[in-house]
Parts: C-alpha cells; structure tokens; sequence
C-alpha cells in the first residue's frame, strides 16, 4: 500500500476528530460522554432519505457525491449523533471495478453471474491498491469526492468508513442473492476448497482498497461488517475466513484510525474476530456487553447493543433496556453505543432521538 500516513488535511491529522468521544471511546479513553450512532442511521426510516432519493437507484445514489454524501449527513443532522457511517454499500466497491452487480429494490444485491469455479474467479477484475493509480483506483474516484465533501461538513463529527468482510462479500457472490443460510457459499468452501482460498483473497483485497481509500479521503474509523459470519462455526471461521477478515482489516493497519469488526448473530466468535486484526468490536443485541467482555478478556472497546426490536417497545421499556445497554456496557474499556444490528426501515425517528437524548444524558 502506497503511504502510511494520513494527509495533514485529513481531520485526525488537524486535531478536527482525534478526540472525538467516539475516537475516544473506541481507543479506549476516557471520553466526555458516551458516543451513540446507529448501524444504517441513513436510509428508509427517514422521510427525508425517500425523497432525495426518489427516481434514483440505489447504486446511482451511491455513485453520486452530492447525493451520498447528503444521505450521510441526514441523520447527524436529525438525531445529532457522533458519527456518521458513509453512504454506500458493502457492494459498490465490487461495481465499481466492473463486476456485473445491482441492487435490487426490496431484495438486495443481485449478482449476473454467481461465482462457481476457478474460471470465474481468475475472470474478476484486477484490483491493484488504494492510491496506486490504476483502473480500480481510478473508478473510486466519486467514493473520494463523496468522502471529502462530506468530511467538509462534518467538522468535527467523525466519519465511519466501511466495508463487507470477504466472508459476506463472498457469500453474496458464489450465492448470487441474498439467501438465509449462505448455503453455496458454505458448500463451495470445503466442495471447491483453493476455488474458496482465491475468492477469499479477491474480495480481501475489494474490502481493503475500498476502506483504505475512504479512510485516506478523511474517515476517522471503520467498520468492518462481517455480518453473515455468525453462520460459520468457529472452526470454520478461523480456518476459512478469518483470515480475510485480517487482511481486510490490515489494509488500515498503518494508519492511526480504529477498526470495528461487526458481525450478527456471533457470539461464538467474538474472540476469533478481535484477533483478526480489529482494535473494537461490535457486538450483536444477543450478547449483552458485560458477556462479550467477559468472552474478549475486557480487551477491545465494544460497540452495541440495543435490540432494534425495543424501537417498538412502549417508552418506558425501551428506556429500561438502554439504561442496561449502558450498565452493562461500562464494563468494557470503551463503549460505544449503536443497535445490536441494523435499524428497521420502520423505526419512529421520534423515538430513535430520544435514545440519543437519553444516551447523552445518562451514558
Ligand atoms: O432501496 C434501498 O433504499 C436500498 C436499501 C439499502 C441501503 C439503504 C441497501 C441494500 N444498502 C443500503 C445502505 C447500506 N448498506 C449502508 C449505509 C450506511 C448506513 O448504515 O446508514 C451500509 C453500512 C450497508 C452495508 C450492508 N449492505 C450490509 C452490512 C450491514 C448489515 O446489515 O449486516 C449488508 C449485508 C448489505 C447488503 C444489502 N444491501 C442492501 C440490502 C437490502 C442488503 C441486505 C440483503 C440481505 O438480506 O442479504
């Protein structure tokens, strides 16, 4: 990777972030107060993403800087969190090198040829490195532009770059579509084993140049989402994923900002995931905080873990269940609240604020 530090202008650099309560908190200081932002903070739920949005498909939207990077903005705007998550999705980076991918509307990323041999891989485009100049690099240009410009505005809110981990990146890919059980891909790894290895490796290096180049356009943290891993077994994990997950991760490793590794539904592997490179861990609404510390050795600050199911709760029931969330999250050397996992397009944004209030409140 070209570079291992960040521009004087980026706002970690120029003093705009680096104490930021949520840089604070996933570093492990003492923060002023507890961070909260939420994992899909943009999107359906805001009447006001709906109608910028209109007559614009979603990887269109993402393509665009204005627009990305207005969509970014909305919920910091309207719930005053502190941070913003970039607008984009897990499959842009495949898109834009040139692999055949949409999004489409109610079902998710759709792929035209689904990855079945060792022919389709060798046949994905060439990637090479972030800032390296060449086609790929060349082709996320708008993610730069919709990076910077966003950053302008943020000011002193930090900007949470991410990326799919390789495992979910691949499960999409050899399945085609979403599907529950991840089925082809699960089966290609043992079926197809050095088919798996090389695909692995493809979509590492997506996930790395694709966060790197987010971070070096002015993110101040990232995330990386593994969210189907809780599939695997933690055997499988480690012998078939983790390691891209580290090679994602360590993409960013020479550069001074935090790394959150997210999955769903992973419990069992919360130990496997922090040693594959991350310095914070997100933790899903099924393990309570003072359990994943206990899991992790209290070793990495930990994000989480409010179950977006409570957003429906009467008032009084979801303002109990955060108040545990932020119990039980003290213990962790750094806590970072957000959801357990992504936020339902219903959500009342009335009552999402008030969580925010009550987090800046009592946390
Ligand atoms: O029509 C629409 O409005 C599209 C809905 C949508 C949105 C708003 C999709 C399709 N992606 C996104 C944005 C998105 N995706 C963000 C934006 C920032 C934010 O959080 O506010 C992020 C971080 C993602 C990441 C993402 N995409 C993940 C990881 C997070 C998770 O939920 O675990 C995954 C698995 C995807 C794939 C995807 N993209 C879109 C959908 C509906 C799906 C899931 C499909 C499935 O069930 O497999």
């Amino acid at each position: 990777m070209t570079g291992s530090s960040l521009p004087s202008t980026h706002p970690l650099s120029a003093g705009l972030t680096r104490d930021s309560a949520l840089v604070q908190a996933l570093e492990g200081r003492a923060s002023s107060h507890r961070p909260v932002w939420f994992m899909r903070q943009a999107g359906r739920s805001l009447p006001e993403y709906l109608k910028v949005r209109e007559g614009t498909s979603m990887l269109e939207s993402c393509l665009d800087p204005a627009l990305a990077s207005e969509i970014t903005l909305q919920p910091v705007r309207r719930y005053g969190v502190d941070a913003a998550i970039f607008f984009s999705d897990i499959v842009v980076p495949m898109r834009v090198a040139g692999v055949g991918v949409d999004i489409a509307p109610g079902v998710g990323p759709v792929f035209d040829r689904p990855i079945r041999s060792m022919a389709d891989v060798e046949a994905l485009p060439e990637l090479g490195e972030a800032g390296d100049g060449g086609a790929f690099d060349q082709a996320l240009e708008p993610i730069r532009e919709a990076v910077r410009l966003t950053v302008e505005q943020l000011g002193q809110t930090p900007l949470i770059g991410f990326a799919g981990a390789p495992f979910t990146l691949a499960a999409y890919m050899v399945q085609g579509r979403p599907s529950r059980d991840h089925m082809a891909a699960r089966e290609l790894m043992w079926a197809q084993p050095e088919v798996w290895e090389a695909l692995v490796a493809w979509t590492s290096r997506a996930a790395g140049v694709f966060v790197r180049t987010q971070v070096l356009a002015g993110a101040s943290a990232v995330q990386l989402f593994d969210s189907w891993a809780g599939s695997l077994s933690e055997k499988t994990y480690v012998e078939k994923c983790a390691g891209g997950s580290r090679a994602a991760l360590t993409a960013v490793a020479d550069l001074p900002v935090p790394r959150i590794h997210f999955a769903a539904n992973a419990g069992h592997l919360l130990d496997p995931m922090g040693a594959a490179g991350a310095t914070a861990l997100g933790v899903d609404y099924r393990t309570p905080l003072d359990e994943a510390v206990a899991a992790t050795g209290g070793r990495f600050p930990l994000q989480g873990n409010i179950d977006p199911a409570m957003l429906g709760a009467p008032i009084e029931a979801l303002e109990r269940h955060v108040q545990d969330v932020l119990d039980r999250g003290a213990q962790a050397p750094g806590h970072v609240v957000n959801l357990g996992h992504g936020m339902p397009p219903h959500a009342n944004p009335d009552v999402v604020k008030r969580v925010v209030e009550q987090v800046h409140e009592r946390g």
